[in-house]
């Protein structure tokens, strides 16, 4: 294979915070020593109390995982109160509204007022120190305030994405038995109002079943779109932060209490309670975000994820305020009011460092160029991806059109587990190749195994582990420290198994191939083949169903369910619909089912496990390469399969 490389751009190396000897030089050191290396970058951030001791991680066994553990400090205090000082009247947020109309600025003395008031409001309905919170919220300044008001009194807070379902946000609920929902009336996005106050009640009601009662819901008026109101439960935002005053002491935390908890889809069962503490993940996001993004002081950064996601959470909120940055916070969607959106923002708000995710770049490479060309982007330094492998024509696309092949593209892989961003070209450091997330960032040691699990060196394809713990690292899962061994280090014993496919070639660089379980990727959005499957089932016309992925051009993946109704029923585009409502309704929008087969039987194992390998075969439209099909149980339902296939080519 022919691999195109871009060698860094003099002008991205010129000013750059680290150029290739010091990648080379602190890489080295990182791996050598890391007690002596995160001793010293540890201090990036205020401790109220200074650690002594640094590094404390064991894989195997029982796994446990501390970092800087004698330490005290508050993410809060991190992110607002020792900028003010220098910064007080700096912007620390730039809003873009859904509608191009409206934005604000926040300073971070205005930030520092109102997470004040919003904590002390927390406080004063009850919420304690380790309390879990749940936010539910569209992409607004408040959503901000509530995961610092949060951190500031020592409250776990759970975001769930404001696109998830009632039902979906009362599991999440329930799972961390949490008794306060911050929440908006409405959510708008691409001009159309999100029912977030009337989803969260219903989300109340199903957790009351499972005896879990929210205690009070504030609600910010967003649209002032009507909601039903629980006089003895629900408090308006705008009049509870009048109620109290605009000071609040943060409280001392250890580095290993819990910052947040944010759920993510496995290959098996429910999401899981990714738990991220206090001092190692500030660490980490605030040291990422800095070399990642070579960020200088006065740059305007703006990252396009919502903060339902992790990458809101390290690269909107905690990495860029900690830095003392101006980050931008942007409500709409990529193609409203227009296509050129995006660059548009840029323009207006003189962007200099944009990150985004493959699959809005794709979905805008389909318009065409003439929508960015109108636009200048001439403030734009620095371009990034994550969420999902970027193939190398929309890089190339991103690269040539949006980046007029100004401004290096940083690949950056990792995961809601991982905290920060682990494998990363740096601007000023790395020569580029498209496609590729290039290498490892400091502190992080990667290895390619087998399925044995037999270490494959130099040039290989495998499964990608992390042998080493580094600080942004997740602890455990809430209340399931047990699965939390068996889903990550059990595979490979002493590993951090990742989930994903990657090769090495032979320069080291690492190219991400996609998750080797059964976590679908669908537009950035990770998703459990088992969430869709249990859905589809709790239809009453269902009695079975598997769920795969398939290549899709601009979802990355697409969602393909093959569905067995019960006895005497007959499948219709009618029941399709139906369905496709159904898991909707379950889970979310994003979730939506691309293609549904009804299928009177599914391939499986003696033993009654189904063939997934073949159904995957059979949605890309590929069965002549079936493989092995000896052990079917029933070998007929494969041609019955191939014969109503839905993305015949
Ligand atoms: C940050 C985030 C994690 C999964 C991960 C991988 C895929 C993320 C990627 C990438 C290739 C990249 N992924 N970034 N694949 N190249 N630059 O997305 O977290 O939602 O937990 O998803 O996304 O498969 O395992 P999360």
């Amino acid at each position: 294979m022919s691999e195109k490389v871009y060698p860094v751009l003099p002008s991205a190396k010129k000013n750059a915070l680290i150029d290739n000897e010091t990648y080379l030089a602190w890489y080295k050191q990182s791996i050598k020593d890391p007690e002596k290396f995160w001793a010293k970058h540890g201090k990036r951030i205020d401790w109220f109390k200074p650690y002594t001791k640094v590094k404390n991680t064991s894989f195997e066994g029982k796994v446990a995982i501390k970092w800087f553990e004698d330490g005290q400090t508050n993410v809060s205090y991190n992110c607002i109160d020792r900028h003010l000082k220098k910064r007080g009247d700096q912007v620390a947020i730039i809003w873009e509204g859904d509608n191009p109309y409206l934005d604000k600025k926040v300073t971070y003395n205005e930030l520092y007022e109102q997470v004040c008031r919003l904590a002390n409001v927390l406080k004063k309905h009850g919420v304690k120190k380790g309390d879990r919170v749940t936010i539910y919220m569209p992409m607004i300044v408040e959503a901000t305030y509530a995961m610092l008001a949060c951190a500031r009194i020592g409250a776990v807070h759970s975001v769930v994405f404001g696109g998830f379902s009632p039902d979906a946000l009362a599991g999440r609920i329930i799972d961390c038995e949490s008794t306060f929902v911050i929440t908006a009336d409405e959510g708008m996005r691409g001009g159309k109002p999100i029912p977030l106050k009337d989803n969260t009640d219903k989300a109340i009601d199903i957790a009351a079943k499972h005896h879990v009662m929210v205690k009070n819901v504030l609600v910010v008026r967003r649209t002032g779109g009507k909601t039903s109101w629980a006089p003895n439960r629900d408090l308006w935002y705008h009049e509870e932060i009048l109620s109290v005053k605009p000071e609040c002491k943060p409280e001392k935390m250890k580095a290993e209490d819990p910052l947040f908890i944010l759920y993510t889809s496995g290959s098996t069962g429910k999401p899981k309670g990714v738990l991220h503490t206090t001092g190692g993940y500030l660490v980490y996001a605030s040291m990422t975000h800095q070399y990642v993004f070579d960020y200088h002081d006065g740059d305007i950064y703006w990252c396009t994820a919502d903060v339902g996601w992790v990458t809101g959470h390290s690269y909107i909120v905690y990495g860029p305020l900690a830095n003392g940055a101006t980050t931008l916070m942007f409500e709409g969607v990529p193609n409203y009011p227009t296509n050129s959106r995006f660059w548009e923002v840029i323009d207006k708000h003189k962007v200099n460092i944009f990150y985004t995710a493959p699959t809005a770049i794709r979905a805008l490479m389909s318009a065409g160029d003439e929508p960015v060309k109108k636009t200048s982007r001439k403030s734009l330094r620095i371009l990034g991806s994550v969420g999902e492998p970027i193939n190398p024509e929309a890089w190339e696309w991103y690269y040539q059109v949006v980046g007029d092949k100004r401004s290096p593209i940083v690949d950056t892989w990792w995961q809601t587990e991982t905290g920060g961003i682990l494998i990363t070209p740096l601007p000023g450091a790395t020569d580029l190749k498209p496609g590729s997330a290039t290498r490892p960032f400091f502190g992080v040691q990667p290895q390619l195994v087998d399925n044995e699990g037999d270490v494959l060196e130099g040039a290989a394809d495998g499964n990608l582990c992390i042998t080493d713990s580094w600080p942004g690292q997740m602890r455990t899962l809430y209340g399931d420290h047990k699965r939390f061994i068996e889903a990550y280090f059990s595979t490979y014993k002493g590993k951090y198994f990742t989930g994903d496919g990657c090769r090495r070639d032979k320069d080291g660089y690492y190219w991400i191939t996609g998750r080797v379980d059964d976590v679908l990727n669908v537009s950035g959005h990770r998703m459990g083949t088992a969430e869709v499957e249990s859905a589809l089932v709790s239809h009453d016309t269902v009695s079975e169903a598997a769920v795969v992925g398939y290549p899709h051009d601009l979802k990355g993946q697409g969602i393909y369910c093959y569905v067995t109704l019960m006895a005497g029923l007959e499948g219709s585009d009618e029941l399709r619909k139906e369905l496709v409502a159904h898991v909707r309704k379950e889970i979310g929008p994003i979730a939506s089912p691309d293609k549904i087969q009804f299928a009177p039987g599914l391939p499986k194992t003696r033993s009654g496990k189904i063939m997934r390998r073949i159904l995957r075969k059979i949605a890309e439209d590929d069965f002549g390469s079936l493989g092995d099909t000896s052990t079917l149980a029933d070998p007929a339902v494969v041609d019955d399969l191939i014969a109503n296939r839905q993305n015949k080519k």
